[in-house]
């Protein structure tokens, strides 16, 4: 039975997408080149140095480690500059009813999520007191789809793996969960997220009582 929930936070608590969409772009124009919406769903759930990556590869444009080092940084200053203005209202639909639901049901929740600015996000949407653990991007060596940063979070709530359940909008994220033994629900569309044992399209539609669904 399921012990655990371990959540994603952009892309299914709040949709920061935009904001790191709108950075990534405002770069891609310093730089030289368009970078358009269907490129950034590319980097959904991929750590701020792939992104770059991606991003540079789509521009053709070769650079040394100390030159993608500071557009890194110029790209993350943009960026939360636009988180620092977030508040309670950018939390998704459904988020904070169902983290209320699993609390009051006794499940753990832990948070996995790749970004290094997770808790200014939380804090800021005033989500931080709903989690027992709270697992990010400053907390672990490897991205998704490696299954660090949810394996993390089921030692964090002292839940086996195999209890627990990881809520992911991102392929590379049910890829870890899938890797880590834990069940998966996608937050999206069944077409990309195919690997997950549930896809709906967002909290909205989902409950503790479909958890047995799993
Ligand atoms: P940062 P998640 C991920 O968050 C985002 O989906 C991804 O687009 C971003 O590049 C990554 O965090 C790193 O974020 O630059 O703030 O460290 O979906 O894992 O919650
Ligand atoms: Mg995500």
């Amino acid at each position: 039975s399921i012990q655990a929930c371990l959540f994603d936070l952009d892309g299914v608590l709040v949709d920061t997408a935009k904001y790191h969409y709108l950075a990534w772009k405002r770069l891609a124009e310093e730089l030289g080149f368009v970078f358009t919406e269907q490129d950034n769903e590319r980097l959904k759930g991929v750590s701020r140095t792939a992104s770059l990556e991606i991003l540079l590869e789509i521009g053709g444009i070769k650079l040394d480690d100390a030159a993608k080092q500071e557009l890194a940084e110029r790209k993350n200053n943009w960026y939360v500059e636009s988180i620092t203005s977030m508040d309670e209202t950018e939390i998704l639909p459904g988020a904070l009813e169902f983290l209320k639901e699993c609390r009051s049901n006794g499940l753990k929740v832990a948070l996995g999520s790749a970004s290094k600015n997770a808790m200014l996000i939380l804090n800021n949407t005033g989500l931080t007191p709903y989690f027992d653990a709270i697992i990010d991007g400053t907390k672990t060596a490897a991205a998704k789809p490696d299954p660090e940063v949810f394996v993390l979070g089921a030692k964090e709530v002292g839940v086996p793996t195999e209890n627990c359940v990881v809520f992911e909008d991102a392929e590379a994220g049910i890829e870890a969960a899938v890797r880590a033994g834990m069940r998966s629900v996608g937050i999206g569309s069944p077409d990309t997220l195919s690997r997950a044992n549930l896809v709906v399209p967002s909290l909205q539609q989902m409950s503790v009582s479909r958890l047995a669904e799993l």
